[in-house]
């Protein structure tokens, strides 16, 4: 009888507000007297600071105050090591303002405060900055080899972190083999690039002193915590909002960058609002970026094609400063063997520093690295054995009755060992490969190479560690005037659609229509435990603690009911915002009743609390009585949800593509995907969030490097030279839902926020070798930009 919205594709709610405009971002959040930063960055990759003049910046018109590293006082320190990790040896963090040294383009060195952006950036080019160049070091082979210039004087070897796993026995595996080959493969750097830059408005009110910080960040209660322990504040004197949010991708949810800390700073310090923009030259070189690595792989098989063994060493290139720890290459060397089996492996890495600028998470955080690694790996092994390309992969996957499948000492992001929970992955191969036709794509293949049309078809299978903990948590109310449902909790939205999801889960529950549902994020004012939004986390750990607490809410608004109504506790239903007696449905009270007698105070002018006091004899009296012992007032309830470990996600990808020899473009004639995230709350959700990875995987695949020259200066820090696709560059997907529910999370699901993005890469190096498999050329690096593409051909000796 319950509606249940769960599993519904459902409108969702924040679109009304998106679509029409009327998102407030932090750009938009106006405040009385605010003042405007502008920043003084370095042009140098590497050099040391012999001096920073400010005296006629300090003079131009509107300039209120110019800060540099003296004048910050306690702050003029390194920033926080967000997650720590043993074998990190070396970590460096940077300070809000460089002391000295600069070390890569774009770090922050002094800041400027104006009465407006035009005259604070105005002022920033009068400041004089006397740079000493230093050695500079960008290419990662040579940042990690001996006699390599050093990033920070004081780190042997730029390396920052050395990490070796090992599981089973991978040396006896290498013994056994029938079959062993070696690869190389690399990723190349890209960034998120969310629509909406960093920024954020902080205001001081030196009266209350509460400090309130609106910040287009994914970790609004982290920052909220970092800042009350850097200025000494009570936790609940400082509060942050993360507004409407236009993309994240991984890049904000790093905190501190410099502003977070500086522009608080300023607004304590002047006393008056104080706001910072940053625009999208600055994203480029001062908004953290991701993916470059070289992997070594050697491969042990039998000559069936099992894979006995895998060795990998790899290059990760952390930029020039490490705070947000070895997160991404963990995650690249844990998520490696993907869906196979693969008993014994060693994975070893080295993060090493080079003068460019930070690296932190970005959609996938090193999965697609590791599925490119994979998933070119596989499509090798093949070619090698003479075995068809897809009957080596399914020789090689867990099976579903394999699970949950532990890889013994390789311990994943959450500081726990990789156990694989549930998946069907043969089924999800299967799908795909009928879907795009892989039994007749050969034919379709020869009879195009006869036209002269260059096509070929390319698979990629993944899996995703997500909803890591450790917890989050959800409050919901019954609101005891309207009846409608609050639900607020800590992590933050960046449009992956949180406002509908949250609120369907608690709809079904509290038996109301989800549009009926308000749910803040991102506000610490709302609810201030919590972590953050990244790793495909909201639906699995705030999801079901959400669930949770309304949960706990329906019993409260059941047990109230059966008072009323005067029936037995189990005879109670709840649906469509009615409460009533199953079989005599006549017998009901609304929600909004409930909600009114479950908060004894009266409001006089509302009729419907006046009709519920007849369910409400004991509270007649003017002030009322006490309440009954062990009852609270409203209806309402707090709950936690701390995932045992993580869940693990899956899919796979295909493609056909066409390369066009005279342009060099690549384009996709098919994709189809399989993609597994447990149960879904919303499936239309899950479509945009997979479609949405699957654009960003081919900007990935095909387009977005980050081109840093010997120097350390980014060449491409524009939308003219960094390409990143069209809607006219990404397929058409034809898209299946495959749900293997999680037995790890109440409502069985996983993660599904960055899997489209993870196996782009992979399968389209995997089509386009397919496609020009007669010229002998095997696509070992991603992006497969057309310069790269051109160098191939012309080796291969097929340019005219
Ligand atoms: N969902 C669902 N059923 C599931 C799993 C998820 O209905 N079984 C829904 C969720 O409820 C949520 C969405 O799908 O509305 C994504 O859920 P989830 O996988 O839990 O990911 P998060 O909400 O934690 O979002 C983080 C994830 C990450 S890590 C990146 S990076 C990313 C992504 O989300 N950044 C995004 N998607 C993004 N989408 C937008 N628009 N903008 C970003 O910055």
């Amino acid at each position: 009888m319950a509606t249940r919205t769960f599993g519904e594709s459902v409108l969702r709610n924040e679109d009304d507000r998106l679509l029409r405009g009327n998102g407030r971002y932090v750009d938009d959040i106006e405040a009385y007297g605010a003042l405007h930063v502008a920043f003084v960055r370095s042009t140098f990759a590497h050099a040391r600071i012999a001096g920073v003049d400010v005296e006629e910046a300090k003079a131009q018109p509107g300039v209120v105050a110019v800060y540099t590293c003296d004048d910050i006082g306690h702050l003029d320190q390194d920033l926080p090591l967000l997650i720590p990790h043993p074998a990190m040896t070396h970590p460096r963090t940077q300070r809000p303002l460089a002391r000295e040294e600069v070390h890569h383009v774009g770090q922050a060195i002094a800041m400027v405060v104006a009465e407006s952006r035009y005259e604070a950036e105005d002022a920033a080019e009068r400041v004089v900055v006397d740079y000493e160049p230093l050695p500079v070091v960008v290419d990662l082979e040579r940042a990690g080899a001996a006699g390599s210039p050093l990033v920070h004087d004081d780190v042997p070897g730029n390396v920052a972190c050395h990490l070796v796993q090992v599981s089973g026995d991978p040396d006896d595996a290498f013994a056994r083999a029938e079959h062993v080959f070696r690869a190389r493969f690399v990723v190349e750097r890209s960034a998120g690039h969310p629509m909406e830059t960093r920024g954020c408005l902080a205001r001081w009110d030196s009266h209350s002193r509460e400090l309130t910080l609106w910040d287009s960040t994914q970790a609004s209660i982290s920052i909220r915590g970092g800042l009350a322990s850097l200025f000494s504040l009570p936790e609940n004197k400082v509060r942050v909002i993360a507004p409407d949010t236009g993309g994240g991708f991984g890049t904000k949810v790093f905190f501190f960058h410099p502003d977070e800390v500086l522009v608080p700073f300023a607004a304590m310090a002047l006393g008056r609002p104080v706001k910072y923009i940053e625009d999208r030259s600055e994203h480029f070189v001062a908004s953290n970026q991701e993916r470059k690595q070289i992997h070594d792989v050697e491969v042990a098989a039998t000559k069936d094609g099992e894979i006995l063994g895998l060795r990998d060493t790899f290059l990760h290139d952390t930029g020039a400063f490490i705070p947000y720890g070895i997160a991404v290459a963990q995650v690249a060397s844990t998520s490696l063997p993907g869906p196979y089996r693969i008993p014994n492996l060693h994975v070893e890495f080295k993060a090493i520093y080079t003068n460019t600028t930070t690296v932190s998470p970005y959609r996938g955080c090193g999965r697609p690295h590791a599925c490119f690694v994979m998933e070119r790996t596989m499509d090798l092994l093949a070619q090698e054995l003479g075995i068809d390309r897809m009957e080596i992969r399914r020789r090689n996957l867990i099976a579903s009755d394999e699970f949950p499948y532990t890889r013994e000492n390789m311990v994943f992001a959450d500081g726990l060992p990789v156990t694989l929970d549930s998946g069907d992955y043969v089924r999800a191969l299967d799908t795909v490969l009928e879907a795009i036709g892989y039994d007749e794509f050969r034919a379709e293949q020869e009879r195009a190479r006869a036209e002269g049309r260059w096509i070929g078809l390319g698979l990629a299978c993944y899996v995703e560690g997500t909803g890591l903990g450790p917890y989050e948590g959800a409050h919901v109310q019954v609101q005891s005037v309207t009846g409608k449902v609050l639900v607020s909790t800590g992590l933050t939205s960046q449009g992956q659609g949180h406002e509908t999801v949250f609120a369907q889960i608690a709809a079904d529950q509290l038996g109301v229509d989800p549009s009926d549902v308000q749910v803040i994020t991102g506000d610490t004012g709302a609810f201030e435990w919590g972590v953050a939004t990244f790793a495909s986390r909201a639906a699995v750990v705030s999801g079901n603690a959400v669930g949770k607490a309304a949960l706990e809410v329906r019993e409260k608004i059941i047990d109230m009911a059966s008072n009323m109504l005067e029936a037995a506790v189990e005879d109670i239903d709840i649906a469509e915002g009615r409460i009533f007696v199953r079989g005599s449905e006549d017998r009901h009270v609304t929600l909004k009743q409930v909600a009114t007698v479950a908060n004894p105070l009266r409001y006089a002018f509302d009729q419907d609390a006046q009709a519920a006091t007849q369910f409400a004899p004991a509270f007649e009296d003017v002030g009322g009585p006490p309440l009954p012992d062990g009852r609270v007032p409203g209806l309402e309830a707090r709950s936690y949800y701390s995932p045992p470990h993580a869940t693990w996600a899956s899919g796979v990808h295909a493609a056909i593509v066409e390369v066009d020899m005279d342009s060099l473009e690549v384009s996709f004639l098919k994709y189809v995907l399989v993609h597994d995230c447990g149960k879904m709350i919303n499936p239309a959700i899950v479509e945009g969030q997979v479609m949405g990875g699957v654009a960003q995987g081919v900007g990935g695949a095909l387009y977005e490097k980050l081109e840093y020259d010997a120097e350390g200066q980014l060449r491409n820090a524009s939308f003219m030279d960094f390409l990143i696709p069209y809607a006219t560059e990404v397929p058409r997907v034809e898209l299946h839902h495959l749900e293997t529910p999680s037995p790890l999370n109440p409502l069985g699901m996983k993660g599904v926020g960055e899997a489209g993005a993870i196996p782009v890469p992979a399968l389209t190096a995997s089509a386009v070798t397919d496609a020009l498999r007669p010229l002998g050329i095997e696509i070992d690096h991603a992006p497969l930009l057309p310069g790269e593409l051109h160098r191939l051909l012309a080796a291969a000796g097929a340019l005219g």
